[in-house]
């Protein structure tokens, strides 16, 4: 590797889960999982790590689920008051804490129970970053582009997808951040001159979305006008179904192609690494696929995961790399990227 003085050399990873198999004890084990994923991270170097949608349990949206208080066994409690209060939950809290330990910041995919000022509840699918040297959640992101039904599909056998139902429409939009600490020697704001270029040297831009929403552009290319660097995405795909056409191996693989062309096409198009971690393997209510996996901002697959269980996918980053693309798409000089007047 050179020593190039302009490099920004991170090291990230995404933690693919293996199955989560069962309704009934849909969290057993799982943070234990977690952990140990984390300590295989920081064995690596890892700084940021990446978890899957809905990490802490079964993907529960594959199932009827009729009472509602067996629906709110899924979800973690948040208000006003205490918007990142899964950090301290637990079912949370030994994962932060090992994060917060290891000096590993986190991007993690989880049901969230909202209850709002009016006293009216809401039900997400959230994932958050929790920054490790902070030891607090900087950012939300609730997902916009749910799949699946409300209604469940009648047909005997078949594999049922209910986001619609379970969760309300993500309301915070594509709210690119930047992350303090993560990147050494990032330029802040107070050391800056006026005049001075400070284009793709502040600390890292990131942009965060969940699944579904990783297949259109709008995003993506939300986050790309904000000048990210690094865009976090966990799933739960869907390998094959039995009320879809065609054999289990050839609709998985199509399913794997698909989810590889959105993540290569949306990194290159906004000149940004992406990181996607998945869920894989087969639960109860079907099999996911794989592919958990890190792409660079020429669309290339750098890592990508072997397995179906669980397993670290990690790779070192330069996210100078990011500048090539960002010269050729962005044709103002003064809005690539966050103000980094208005940053950490
Ligand atoms: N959890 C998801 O959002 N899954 C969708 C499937 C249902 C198409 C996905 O985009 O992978």
């Amino acid at each position: 590797m050179s020593t190039n003085p302009g490099q920004r050399l991170l090291t990230v990873a995404a933690a693919q889960l293996g199955p989560t198999p069962s309704l009934d004890t849909p969290r057993s084990g799982v943070l234990d999982r977690m952990i140990r994923l984390c300590e295989d991270a920081a064995s690596k170097n890892v700084r940021l790590l990446v978890f899957p949608e809905l990490a802490f349990t079964t993907f529960f949206p594959g199932f009827i689920i009729e009472k509602q208080e067996d629906v709110d066994n899924f979800f973690e409690a948040a208000s006003p008051e205490d918007p990142y209060a899964i950090i301290h939950s637990s079912n949370g809290k030994p994962l932060f804490d090992k994060a917060a330990e290891l000096r590993i910041d986190i991007s993690i995919g989880y049901g969230e129970r909202w209850a709002g000022e009016d006293g009216k509840i809401t039900y997400y699918n959230t994932a958050i970053y929790y920054s490790a040297k902070q030891r607090k959640g900087i950012a939300k992101y609730r997902k916009i582009h749910l799949p699946g039904r409300y209604e469940p599909d009648t047909r005997p056998g078949v594999t049922q997808q209910l986001e619609k139902r379970y969760f309300a429409v993500g309301n915070l939009g594509f709210e690119a951040f930047r992350v303090p600490d993560l990147i050494h020697g990032a330029l802040k704001s107070k050391d800056t001159v006026s005049g001075e270029d400070t284009q793709g040297k502040g600390d890292p831009i990131v942009g965060m979305l969940i699944c579904n929403d990783r297949r259109w552009a709008e995003g993506w290319r939300s986050y790309g006008l904000q000048g990210i660097e690094l865009l976090l995405e966990g799933y739960n795909t869907t390998a094959f179904a039995p009320q879809y056409p065609g054999s289990d191996e050839w609709q998985e693989h199509e399913a794997l192609f698909h989810h590889h062309l959105s993540n290569q096409s949306g990194s290159y198009t906004n000149a940004c690494f992406s990181i996607h971690a998945g869920k894989a393997g087969k639960e109860d209510h079907g099999s996911l696929i794989a592919g958990s996996s890190i792409v660079d901002p020429n669309g290339h697959i750098i890592a990508e995961s072997k397995t179906k269980n669980d397993e670290l996918v990690y790779a070192t980053i330069d996210l100078a790399e990011c500048r090539k693309g960002k010269r050729g798409s962005l044709h103002s000089t003064s809005i690539d990227g966050l103000n980094i007047m208005g940053g950490w």
